[in-house]
C-alpha cells in the first residue's frame, strides 16, 4: 500500500514537470526586423531564441501581421563557395540553450511584402513551435548592423 501511494505521487510529480516544462516555451530576445527600401522583395526577421526546458525545441513555421506572399526559415551557410541562404524546415534550439538569428547565420524571411514597414515600425510575429505551441510577440524595424569584422568572424565559425 506505502509503495502505491509513493508510485503514485512520482507520476505526479513527473506530469508536473512535463506539463510546466511544455508551458515555458522559448524565451524571445530583443526581436527585430531589418529596414529595408520600399522596393525590397524580402525582409530579414532576428531574435535570439533562449530554450530553459529540459526538451529540445524547434520553430517550425513562422505567421507575421504584414501581407506578405509567404514566410520561410532560412539560414545562411557556405555552399559551393558562396555565402548562400537556403530554406530550413526548421529552426532549432536544444534544451537549456540559446540560437541566434542574425544576419549571415538563422533568420526568418518575410517574402514578397505588399508593403515594406518604416523604421521604428512594429511587425507582430507569431512562431509554431515543434511541439504545437505558438508564441506572438512584436518585433521593432531598425538598421542592421553591416560590420565586415563581424561577419568575417561569423563566417570563420560556422
Ligand atoms: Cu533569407
Amino acid at each position: 500500500m506505502k509503495l502505491n501511494i509513493s508510485r503514485a505521487l512520482g507520476t505526479v510529480l513527473l506530469l508536473s514537470c512535463a506539463a510546466s516544462a511544455a508551458a515555458g516555451g522559448l524565451k524571445v530576445i530583443d526581436p527585430w526586423v531589418r529596414s529595408a527600401p520600399p522596393n525590397a522583395p524580402a525582409l530579414g526577421v532576428f531574435m535570439t531564441l533562449e530554450n530553459h526546458s529540459a526538451a529540445d525545441r524547434a520553430v517550425v513555421a513562422a505567421r507575421s501581421s504584414m501581407t506578405v506572399d509567404r514566410v520561410e526559415l532560412h539560414r545562411t551557410m557556405m555552399a559551393g563557395g558562396v555565402m548562400k541562404m537556403m530554406p530550413q524546415n526548421a529552426i532549432p534550439v536544444a534544451s537549456r540553450s540559446a540560437t541566434v538569428l542574425k544576419p549571415g547565420s538563422w533568420h526568418i524571411m518575410l517574402i514578397g511584402p505588399d508593403k515594406v514597414p518604416a523604421m521604428g515600425d512594429k511587425v507582430r510575429l507569431t512562431l509554431v513551435l515543434d511541439d504545437g505551441t505558438e508564441q506572438s510577440f512584436e518585433a521593432i524595424v531598425r538598421h542592421g548592423e553591416m560590420n565586415m569584422k563581424t561577419q568575417d568572424h561569423q563566417m570563420k565559425h560556422e
